[in-house]
């Protein structure tokens, strides 16, 4: 009995060094562990820094799919970072989660370039009007050196961009209105993302344009403080904006990339291997969001239709037109750094 007993004890006691171990990691207390014989096997315990990503977009979007694949590779190669991924602007909408990484109040996050401007005017460049032809020519300026220097010049203002990933080209959504020309778009209230480029084209389309947050967008379009707003197909489906529009108009006005970014400070306070791991992971996790997102915007539309709303294809001559309504800002823009930037830009993509 006694025996047993003692036994007992000894192990009770082994377990709350184990336990102990675990907690305090302090040397004193392994030093102990090793006069009991139970523990020899002590788990290692490795000690993990929380990274915490934050989007708008909800879990069935692409850009969620795209955070799951970089938790997983970052995973695969390092188990030093906890990843932890929160959707639906629950931790702050685009501008505020920015405002994050530089106070190294959250770690990571992946807006479009448009409010990145807001931080940075040379971001400006990348929301031009009918700049990209396609999403060929988009990788090749973002995944080039323009790219890389945009990215780069993020790091003096505390945030660490990692590589683009993809929002894609915008369509014009509304409530009641069938958008097929420009004459159409006279005094449409419509939401644009909080970009002077993308206020300046929609007044030169003839909307009547607001910036707002995309938090507040479906409850905007909803209580009709706004008739209508403009996004990629994967998300106007994704977030079920048919719920609330009746019209999508195919105009491709504007290419978003987005930017996978993390606090400069995390990145810094990383080891060469865990920078290693971080970037490998953000790379792999791009190709992925981007073939789920071409995909999904390529056949998202059809659901559109099958929800109830009217896609609308514009005719050769009404695009045209909005062209050359929406570019006519060129000029306003295109000034000093930026200019050189878009020179540089159009060059490369011939
Ligand atoms: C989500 C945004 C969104 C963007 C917008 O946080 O605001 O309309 O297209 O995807 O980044």
């Amino acid at each position: 009995m006694l025996k047993k007993g003692m036994f007992l004890l000894l192990v009770l006691l082994a377990l709350s060094f184990v336990v102990t171990g675990c907690a305090a990691n302090n040397a004193a207390v392994v030093e102990d562990q090793e006069e009991v014989a139970v523990v020899d096997e002590t788990p290692v315990v490795v000690e993990q820094r929380i990274m915490r990503i934050g989007i708008g977009l909800n879990e069935d979007h692409p850009q969620f799919k795209g955070l799951e694949k970089f938790k997983e590779e970052l995973n695969n190669r390092i188990d030093t970072i906890d990843v932890q991924l929160y959707a639906n602007s629950a931790l702050g909408d685009d501008r505020s989660m920015m405002e994050g990484l530089q106070l190294g109040t959250i770690e990571g996050t992946c807006p479009s370039t448009a409010p990145i401007a807001g931080f940075n005017e040379d971001f400006k460049v990348f929301d031009f009007p009918f700049l990209f032809p396609d999403e060929a020519g988009a990788d090749k300026i973002l995944d080039g050196e323009i790219g890389q220097e945009l990215l780069d010049s993020l790091s003096p203002i505390g945030i660490k961009g990692l590589v683009y990933w993809e929002n894609g080209f915008r369509n014009l959504t509304n409530r009641d209105v069938e958008v097929r020309t420009i004459a159409d778009m006279e005094g449409l209230k419509i939401r644009t993302m909080e970009n002077p480029v993308h206020l300046a084209a929609f007044t030169a389309l003839g909307a009547n344009p607001t910036p707002m947050a995309f938090g507040e967008l479906f409850t905007a379009l909803q209580q009709k403080t706004v008739d209508g707003q403009e996004n990629p197909i994967a998300t106007i489906y994704y977030n079920k904006f048919y719920e609330v529009q009746g019209y999508t108009t195919l105009t491709k006005h504007i290419y978003s990339p987005f930017v996978f970014m993390i606090s400069q400070k995390f990145w810094d306070e990383s080891t060469p291997e865990e920078q290693t791991a971080i970037m490998e992971a953000a790379v792999i996790a791009r190709d992925y969001e981007r073939q789920l997102n071409r995909e999904a915007n390529e056949s998202l539309a059809v659901e559109l239709e099958n929800e109830g709303m009217m896609v609308i294809e514009l005719t050769p001559e009404a695009q045209a037109e909005f062209v050359e309504k929406a570019q006519s800002i060129y000029p306003d823009f295109a000034t000093g750094h930026i200019a050189e930037l878009l020179d540089r830009v159009i060059a490369e993509l011939k």
